[in-house]
């Protein structure tokens, strides 16, 4: 990715936060150390989510982190986001790097083996890989993909691959260990009471292991 990310890529997900809780939460989270964020924001209006994608870009810049727009292209490009993360419905890649530009940081989401290839081959900055474990978050998940998946993927691609599905303090280091380069987290940070310390907690225990 263009930019490093301490192995932990948080989203900060509008089922769980807020409009107004948007700026603390946030704070917290970069506060603690993560240095990529995202915004997904299914459901809410455009205006909204601009709002959101506004507040967020302004406290990565604070904190030196990047920041990354789900779905929107057009929103990332509104709100000067550092990227924006495709779904495999959503603007293909090639139309996206045209309006985000060559600096832009722009994953895509992925469930196989073709679908990494291809992100790959249009010129992806990194690739989403999941669900891995069971998610709470996404409704329309598939099914759980799995360490072992995982392990299989790495060996498709060569830039970095996101794991996300399920993932937690728990499981982060072990799905790391399979092969991807960072994990995006969604409801185990969200739901944690208290945040700075889940955060610091996952961060700390992904580089004891990349020390170890
Ligand atoms: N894509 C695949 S699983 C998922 C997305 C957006 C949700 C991940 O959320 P959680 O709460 O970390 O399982
Ligand atoms: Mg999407």
């Amino acid at each position: 990715m263009k930019r490093k990310t301490e192995g932990l890529y948080a989203v900060i997900d509008t089922a769980y936060v807020s409009l107004p809780e948007m700026e603390q939460t946030a704070s917290r989270i970069l506060g603690s150390g993560v240095r990529l964020l995202q915004l997904r924001a299914k459901g809410l209006g455009s205006g909204e989510t601009l709002e959101a994608s506004m507040i967020l870009k302004k406290l990565a810049r604070k904190y030196g982190a990047a920041f990354i727009v789900n779905d929107r292209v057009d929103i990332a490009l509104i709100s000067g986001a550092d990227g924006a993360h495709l779904g495999q419905d959503d603007i293909p890649l090639p139309e996206a790097r045209k309006l985000l530009g060559r600096d832009s940081i722009i994953g895509v989401s992925t469930h196989d083996p073709g679908e990494a290839a291809s992100a790959q081959r249009d010129g992806a900055d990194y690739i989403s890989f999941g669900p891995i474990f069971p998610t709470v978050t996404k409704k329309d998940a598939r099914s759980p993909r799995g360490v072992e998946y995982l392990r299989e993927i790495r060996k498709t691609v060569s830039i970095p691959i996101v794991a996300i599905g399920g993932v937690t303090e728990d499981n982060a280091v072990e799905v790391l260990a399979a092969g991807a380069d960072s994990v995006a987290v969604v409801s185990d940070i969200l739901l944690s009471k208290d945040i700075p310390g889940k955060v610091s907690s996952i961060i700390s225990r992904i580089k004891r292991a990349r020390d170890a």
